[in-house]
């Protein structure tokens, strides 16, 4: 009996405790939108950084972070100034393919050679 009694009030202690707890702040900014896009053609760093120069050209980019592994830029930007068909544009003008944006020849020509698809570069 004793055992029960001493096991209800640690249940409570643990509950009260539990229920103090203060609930975790959201971190996102509400004021600006999140896209994650796609680069299925970037290659190494040197993209990433073409890519990350790129977008953040784009005015309401608030932030560019480029996933070298994933093949992945993660986008913050303010959607009431810019739509993200714009930043793709600016990605393919880049010569890099962004989400269902093709990229544009010519600028892909212009890469640097490890930028290059393995079946374009000349390495
Ligand atoms: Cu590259």
């Amino acid at each position: 009996m004793k055992k029960v009694f001493l096991g209800l009030l640690a249940a409570a202690l643990v509950f009260s405790a539990c229920s103090k707890k203060e609930e975790a702040k959201p971190v996102m900014d509400a004021k600006f939108a999140h896209a994650e896009i796609k680069l299925s053609t970037m290659q190494c760093k040197s993209c990433a950084k073409n890519i990350t120069a790129a977008a953040s050209s784009v005015a309401g980019v608030k932030e560019v972070k480029v996933d070298v592994k994933a093949k992945v830029a993660h986008v913050s930007f303010d959607d009431s100034a810019v739509q993200l068909a714009a930043i793709e544009k600016a990605i393919s003008l880049a010569g890099y393919d962004a989400n269902e944006t093709k990229k544009d020849p010519t600028a892909y020509n212009d890469l640097d050679d490890c930028c290059k698809l393995p079946q374009d570069s000349n390495m």
